[in-house]
Formats: C-alpha cells, structure tokens, sequence
C-alpha cells in the first residue's frame, strides 16, 4: 500500500483512470461523418524520466525541427528508441503501487495537421486514440485535453472549439510506466507508444453518440427480435428484412441466425438527424441453460485459440491486412473461437470475427499476475481505491464492442487473484449487457461468473469435471453452485516449441462430456522479434536479446504459428484434432462412417472424395456421395469397390471433406477434414533365400555391401558409400515441453536426462563376432558416473539374392532407470550431398507420439533442409512417423535406401543432436560440408505439453525397456 496520499502523486501515477475525456461509446467502422486519420509520421523525443523535459513541445510555436521521428500507429522501442522487454509474470521494477520508477521512458510525440478542404464547418469533432500504452497526457494546439490510461482501450476527446483549419499541433506525452501498468501484467513484451490509431472525426449536430443493437435469435420460431437503443434516437432500416424501425422498437421477424459455423450478417443503417451509420446485424442468443452454454439453443464446442495482438516487426501494432490473416488462417485451421488474451483487441477484429464467424471472448485489459509471488499483497483487485479504474476499464470494452454478434463471452481479466473490483466489474457488465456470458478464470468459486474456467488442468481432472464430480473447493454450497456452471478451457496445450502434446486425448473429453464445451490453445503466434545478425541473416529474438535486467527466455514464443505466421507442425496436428467431420473406416468390411461434429452447419457445404493408394501411389479415386448430415448424424457408408492395384505394397483408403464452394476464408476444394482407412496390412520386408557369411578383405570385414572396422563392427561403408555409425541413440535436444516448468520439477525431463549423462554416452564394444550367418556387435551403452546402461547387441546379416544389409539391435536395460528415454534408435551418418528425402509413412510434417494425428500415410519427398521445423528456439524437430521405409539420394539420384520392421520415426538434418542442442537462436545451427546425420527410431518419447501443462500421459512415455528392432540398407 501506498504511503503517499494520491493526491500528491503525479498524474500518471495517480489511480484515477484518466481526466478530460469523454464517455465510452460504442465503436464504428464508418459512418457518412468526416473522419481525418492522423497516422504517419510524427517528431518524436525520447526523455529517460517522466520529467526530464518541460512541456512546452506542446506549444504551437515550439521548434520540434531537431526531433526524430516515429510511425504512429507503432512503438517507439521497435523504432531505434530504447528497447523492448519481456517479462511473463514479474513487473520489471520495483513493486509498490501505484508509484513507478523514476527510470520512466517517457515519449513526446507531436503532429501538425490541416483540416481537409471540405471539412464541414458546423458541428464539433472529437479526437480518438484507440489504443497508447501506458498513460497518455494530451494537447491539441497548446490547450491540455486531459490525460489518460489503459493502453488497449478507446479514449476520446472534444475538440471541436479548438481545431482550425490548417497547422493543428497536436502533442502527446507517453510514459511507459504508470499506475495503469500495475493493471497491465500481461505475459508479453513491454510495448510503449501510440500503438493503434489517432482519429478526428467530424461529430454533426444530432450525430450518434452511442447505439446498442439488440438481436436475438429464438430457435423455436425461426424468429429474430431487433432492438437498437441510440442516443440521440432515430430510425433502424434493415432492407433484406423490410424493417424501418425507430430506436427503442422492437421488430420480431423470420431470420437466418448469426453462429461462427453460418455467420449470416444483416446489412443495416441507423439514421440520426445528424449522422447514418452502417451496422451488420448478427442475431443470436447466448444463454447457460441446464449447465451448458447454448447459442440458439444448441450446445457450443469451442475450437478455441488465445490470440495475442502481435507481428514480428511492428508488435502490437497489427494491420487490418494482418488481422484478417490471422483469422483466415484461423478458419483454415478449423477454429472456431478466440480468446482476445489478454485485452480487448484491435476495435476491426472484432468486425472480421462477425464476418468470417468466430466465437469470441473478449477479455478486459486486466492482469496483476506479478502480485502472486507477493502472496497477493497489494493486489490493486483486492483494494477499493483502485475500483474505480477497474470498472472504467469493463465500460470501455463493453461500451466500445457492445454490438458484436460474435462476441458471447466477457472476460473480467486474466491472473489477478481475487477480489472486490472484479464483482464491481462483473456487476456493472451484468446490469449494462445481461445477454453474454461473464468469464474469469482466477476465482475458482465462480462467484462473478456463468462458466467455470481453468487453465492447464490435466487431462484426468478434466474428466472429472466433465462428469461433475471435481474434488471440492470451498463449502458444499459454493462448491454446488461451480458444479452446475458449464466447463471451458480458457487455456490449455502450451504450444512452446516442439508441441503440444496430448490435443486429441483432451478432444476426446470435450467430445464426451457435455459439460466440457472445449478450450483455448495457448497461444496463436510465437512473439518472437525480428532481429538480423551481422551477415544480415534474419532470426527471432526473445527475452534476454534486448538487454533486459529481468526477463522470460523465449517463453514468448508458445504459438501455433511462427513469428512470421507460418503454421507450426502444432497448428497442423489441432487443424486434425478439432475437424468438424469425423471419417472411420474398416477396410476389411469395405464400410466408412461419417459424422458430422459441426454444432450448427449440415454438410451441404463439403463434397468428398475418395483415394485408394498403394504404397502411397494414388490407383483410383472419385468422388463419394455423402448425405447432408444434419449436426450430430452419422451415415454408414460403403468404400468403393477395390481398384485393381496393379502395383501390390500396402493400400490405404484416403478420404477427403472438401468446400464445396469458395467461402470468404478458402476456396473451394480446400481440404477441412480428412481420415484413412488401411485396405492392407503392413508386411515385412521380404525375407531372401538364404544369408551371406561375412568375410575379412583388405583389413576390413565384408559383409554384403557392408564393410566394417573389424576391432569396433562399426560400419565404415555401404556398396561403396562412406558412412558413420549407425550406432545405439537415445538422445535428443529437449524441447521445451521436455525442460517443463519449474512448478513441475518431478518430470522436467530435459534437466533429468542431461544430469544422467544421456547426452554424453560411452559405447564399450565387449565383442564383435563373426558368424557364418552374421556378424554380431556386443556393447554396453551408458553414461559416466552411473551404473545404469543399455545392452545393446548389433546383428547385421546380408541377403544372397539382393543388395541388402539387415540390422537387427537388441536393447536390454540395466541397472534402475526411473526415467523414460528420450528415444530409441540408431543414428548414422551420410555424405552431405544427399540432401533429398523421399519416404513411405507419416507426412509431410513432423509427427511424435502424442502429436500424432495429423501424420498422414503416404509418399513423401522434401529436401533434408525442408524436413527442419524452424523453432524459434531450436530443439528435437522433424521427426517422421510410421516410416515403412526412407531414401536419401543426390541430385543424381543416387544413395542410401532403408527400410524398417516395425515401421520406425525418421529424422534427417545437416548438424548433430548436440549442436542441435547447443542452439540458442537459428543462425547458431550451421550445416556441416560432409554429413546428414540420419536417426532411424524404434521408439520416441511423447511431448506433452509440460512448459506450462501436464507432462506426457501414460500411454505415450517411453519406458526403458527391452527392445528389439530391425533395418535393411541399400544403395541405390
Ligand atoms: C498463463 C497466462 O494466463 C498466460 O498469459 C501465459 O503466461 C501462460 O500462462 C503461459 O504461457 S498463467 C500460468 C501461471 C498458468
């Protein structure tokens, strides 16, 4: 608690939420009143305090001619002035509210502007910032406006007396710290400027001040209800649905609802006498009933994704263009809702998720994380003085972006403990807009909310709650009423790194119970920041690039997408996961079953197709009538006849859910759902005639096309082709589920593996053994300082009848292991000129144990240096599931051909586990002259998604434990 009386505390220290402004209102794209935007470039001076310079800039005759400049929209430390920092949950400086270091980069900024020509001479004008972070103190043509805070919220100003029509100074002083930043603890970079939008816009007599669109959608009668309240009043005009209507009435007629599946949109006009305004009328009703959130009388399943505001170069200053990629992408991707973490987003969003249709939960710019590790002491939630800044900031989000159909949800916050300015918020948000859902997370008692939310919970404790029988919290009372509430996931699968883990055992759940009407993956992009190196190579940078005192490492970057918004394996696997169109099979009975798991959309909209592949070659396909399932059916189907083959292998069914029509996200023909059906078994390799004995030659020993170091049995080459190993490997550069948090440390892999020694193995060869059938490698495989080991025994045998080398290795543990292995297989060295991949199994991208279910079976072809998953923090990538078998040529074709029984994980690239591992950013990898290094894996261990979540779930763990698997190499 503060010591010093508010009163004496400079503005931007005070706890007031601002002076000088006007009331929130709702937002609008457009209207038919002028509107000036002032982005661009401004001057721009830097001061290291909040005091370091009078104010006189804000004067119209001050010389600013010796200032730098900034681009408004945008930070200033992305611009050359000062750097960012990132911090997850710890404030950067001292905690001791609501004061702020004297080390307060403050931003002056100042723009002169002309009227337009036409601008209208009557009326007023009021100047709008979308969005200053932290505190903003403004003057227009030397007279003071007033200040303000809360960096991701609309303030506005009247203006109209002091605008002229030419050389406007517009002057606005930005300070990065402020009281406002003790309620902005949000798990990202600190971002200071005027980072959206500066606006004037002409405000005509009787011009609309605030609207709020009513529209409901009944399900029973097929009826929408419209009702605008408008201030000043005026009249409604809906001409698809013949409506002229005055404010305040009411109108019931026959509608298409709006849902994120079907988002049917109503072009309108609300006419003041003084302005029209466009608006896009979306009806729907959001309501929990029986202990389920329901639109339009349907239970909903959130598909969801957290979507920070961000891009690698400008941070949180997004364009319109971005945003709508970000959305498209979305919808490709078959998510259907967002979570705006952790603050109201950009006002156009909101329009594009009406549009494209997603589920939104909008949540306050609110978060106090940092006073966790204080025990919650000082929690400005927790304290009445700060109430009034918090109910400010539920007026500004709702009253701005009251009149989205997609928004369902109001979110009070995220991570800011308990308390009474939380109630105080959720009771104004009730009593202004009864017709959403109240969200927060941090209170475990629901005691403001409609939903029970969590974050992270394993998958076991979710089950549980599915079935309402959660372990109890508080008294019976409490405990009874969070029972009743429905059940979300505002966060879950930590996508950091190589991940997450463990997405289809959760779907599962929510396709289970009721209760549990989905989740939200944490999070949507990595925020990693461009950075170049000397030789002008681009790479992302994290926390600890930009100086920072304190900082997060690069947990800053747990997206689905890259920096650079390229899908992540992660997004891939979810795009599988959350399909709305569900397509099984039995290849044996020749049947196919199709469900549609849409919540609201028939299938009308998709066509199918079929493929029937052998040995990943397509030899037949067409089209499948599928019938347009309502949501929730199932129809059995019959697979086409068999082609005949013609090739024999194995066969797979492949079959497709495809649009039927172009939509405003993809084309037509875009792939939404997909499933395979085996028509085969797998076989072996063929097994030959009869086996070569090995023989001595020139000092070596001969084995088929093998050559081996007679001391070691190591394989020095095959059918002429210098290679290294294979050799026994458990190894693998931990990703960051691996290394996991902190608050987990029974399974932080990543540091248990690496103090065992896994990392640094010693392989004693205790025999090589020549047989008149094989050659027998024995070897104990183990770190120093233990006694814990792998037996590991090499037999390598050669076909008379083909060119091949089989390998077989036995692995048997020894000594206690407690810890599962990171994998299980051998790596082995080629010469770097092969540098192309083509493979039978999972693809095209990566595949783990439990990331699995977007690996698809088939022929693949990529470049070594394409099967890389770039990480912004490089660590175990490019792993190829179900490999019945793998090539790696030259350009000319020509190299090394494996196949595998059991179907093994294959992994190609141009630097070593170890190097791998030593990488802190991408340019650190650079790739070696003389070889791809290549791991054939029996076994891998899952990823889980343990850097913020639960571990690896049983199944999915890879146990030391006797093994025995098999390769046969040739040249080709
Ligand atoms: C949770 C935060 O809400 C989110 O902002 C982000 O930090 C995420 O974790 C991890 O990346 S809070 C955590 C204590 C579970």
């Amino acid at each position: 608690m503060s010591t010093t009386p508010d009163a004496q505390l400079p503005y931007y220290e005070d706890m007031s939420p601002g002076t000088g402004g006007l009331p929130p209102r709702a937002w609008t794209a457009g209207s038919d009143a002028a509107r000036l935007g002032l982005g661009g470039d401004w001057a721009f001076r830097l001061s290291p305090t909040a005091t370091a310079e009078d104010e006189s800039f804000a004067r119209p005759d001050y010389d600013a001619s010796g200032w730098g400049t900034v681009a408004v929209p945008g930070h200033w430390v992305l611009q050359g002035h000062g750097a960012p920092i990132y911090t997850n949950v710890l404030y950067p400086f001292p905690v001791d509210p609501p004061r702020v270091p004297t080390e307060n980069p403050t931003g002056d900024h100042r723009r002169v502007f002309d009227l337009p020509e036409d601008w209208p001479a009557d009326g007023g004008a009021v100047l709008r910032f979308e969005g200053v972070e932290s505190c903003a103190r403004v003057w227009l043509n030397g007279q003071e406006l007033g200040v303000f805070k809360g960096s991701r919220l609309p303030h506005e100003f009247a203006v109209g007396e002091l605008l002229r029509p030419s050389g406007n100074v517009l002057a606005v002083r930005v300070h990065q710290w402020s009281s406002g930043t003790y309620l902005e603890d949000q798990d990202q970079w600190w971002l200071p400027g005027i980072f959206r939008e500066v606006t004037l816009l002409h405000r005509p007599a009787d011009a609309v001040t605030d609207f709020f669109v009513h529209a409901s959608y009944d399900h029973a009668s097929g009826e929408g209800t419209l009702r605008v309240d408008a201030e000043p009043g005026g009249r409604v005009t809906v001409p698809e649905l013949g409506l002229d209507l005055a404010t305040g009435e009411s109108a019931t007629v026959a509608v298409e609802p709006w849902t994120a599946e079907t988002p049917r949109l109503y072009e309108a006009t609300l006419a003041t006498g003084g302005e029209r305004v466009a608006l896009r009328v979306g009806f729907r009703t959001v309501v929990v009933e029986d202990g389920v959130i329901k639109v339009n009388g349907e239970r909903v399943l959130f598909r969801g994704v957290n979507r920070h505001e961000f891009h690698p170069e400008t941070g949180r200053a997004v364009d319109l263009e971005t945003m709508r990629q970000d959305l498209v992408l979305m919808k490709r991707h078959n998510i259907n809702a967002v979570r705006t973490s952790h603050y109201p987003p950009h006002p156009a969003f909101l329009d594009l998720c009406d549009e494209l249709g997603l589920w939104v939960i909008d949540e306050c710019d609110l978060e106090t994380h940092g006073f966790v590790d204080l025990g919650w002491r000082g929690n400005p939630v927790d304290d009445d003085r700060w109430t009034p800044a918090l109910v400010d900031r539920a007026r500004r989000m709702v009253e701005r972006d009251k009149n989205h159909a997609s928004v369902v949800m109001w979110s009070l916050g995220n991570e800011c403990g308990t308390g009474r300015g939380l109630t105080a918020m959720a009771d104004w948000i009730r009593e202004r807009d009864p017709s959403r859902v109240i969200h927060y997370e941090g209170d475990m008692s629901c005691a403001d909310t409609d939903v029970y939310s969590r974050m992270y919970a394993p998958h076991e404790e979710v089950d549980q709650i599915g079935q309402r029988t959660e372990a109890a919290w508080a008294d019976a009372e409490l405990d009874a009423k969070r029972r009743a509430l429905p059940f979300i996931l505002c966060e879950y699968a930590h996508a950091m790194g190589n991940g997450p883990g463990g997405l289809s055992d959760y779907q599962r759940l929510f396709e289970t119970h009721e209760r549990c009407q989905g989740g939200f993956v944490w999070e949507w992009i990595d925020h990693g920041i461009a950075k170049r190196t000397a030789e002008g190579e681009l790479f992302y940078g994290y926390g600890g690039d930009f100086g920072e005192e304190l900082h997060d490492g690069n947990f800053v970057c747990d997206g689905l997408l890259f920096p650079d918004r390229t899908p992540s394996p992660g997004l891939i696997e979810y795009k599988k996961v959350i399909e709305p169109v569900r397509i099984e099979g039995d290849g044996a009975a020749g049947t196919l079953r199709i469900t549609n798991t849409h919540d609201f959309a028939d299938l009308s909209h998709l066509t199918f197709s079929w493929a029937y592949e052998a040995e990943g070659v397509e030899v037949g396909g067409g089209e499948l009538a599928v019938p347009p399932l309502a949501p929730g059916e199932s129809a059995d189907l019959k697979l086409p006849d068999r082609p005949a083959t013609g090739t024999g292998g194995e066969a797979l069914w492949t079959v497709r859910a495809l649009l039927a029509a172009d939509t405003a996200w993809a084309e037509a023909g875009h792939e939404v759902a997909w499933g395979q059906i085996p028509a085969t078994t797998p076989t072996a390799p063929a097994a030959s005639g009869g086996v070569l004995a090995p023989r001595r030659e020139d000092g070596a020993l001969v084995l088929g096309p093998g050559a081996f170091d007679p001391a070691t049995g190591a394989l020095l080459s095959l059918g002429g082709l210098a290679v290294t190993g294979p050799r026994l490997d458990v190894w693998r550069a931990p990703t960051d589920n691996d290394n996991g948090a902190p608050w987990q440390p029974d399974e932080r892999y990543g540091l248990i593996w690496r103090t065992l020694g896994l990392h640094r193995l010693h392989h004693r060869v205790d025999a090589v053994e020549v047989a008149d059938d094989a050659l027998t490698v024995r070897t104990r495989v183990a770190p120093a300082a233990t006694d814990v080991g792998l037996e590991t025994v090499y037999r390598w045998t050669a076909d008379t009848d083909a060119d091949r080398l089989r390998l077989t290795v036995s692995v048997t543990p020894l000594g206690e292991w407690t810890c599962p292995l990171p994998r299980l297989g051998v790596r082995l060295g080629v010469p770097a000129a092969l540098g192309r991949a083509e493979w039978f199994g999972g693809g095209p991208g990566e595949a783990y144990p439990d990331t699995h279910a977007a690996s698809r079976i088939g022929r693949w072809a990529l470049s070594v240096d394409e099967m890389q998953t770039p990480y912004v923090r490089p660590q175990e990538n490019g792993a190829r599931a179900d490999v019945r078998w793998a090539r790696l040529t030259d350009d000319g074709g020509a190299g090394i051909a494996v196949e595998g029984a059991p179907p093994f994980w294959f992994t190609a690239r141009r630097w070593t586990t170890e190097q791998l591992d030593a990488a802190e950013h991408t340019p650190d990898l650079s790739p070696s002259a003389d070889t791809v290094w290549v791991n054939l894996d029996h076994g891998q261990q899952g990823i889980g998604s343990q850097s913020c979540g639960p571990g690896v779930l049983p199944p999915y763990r890879l146990g030391a434990a006797p093994a025995e698997f098999s390769f046969a190499f040739s040249r080709i």
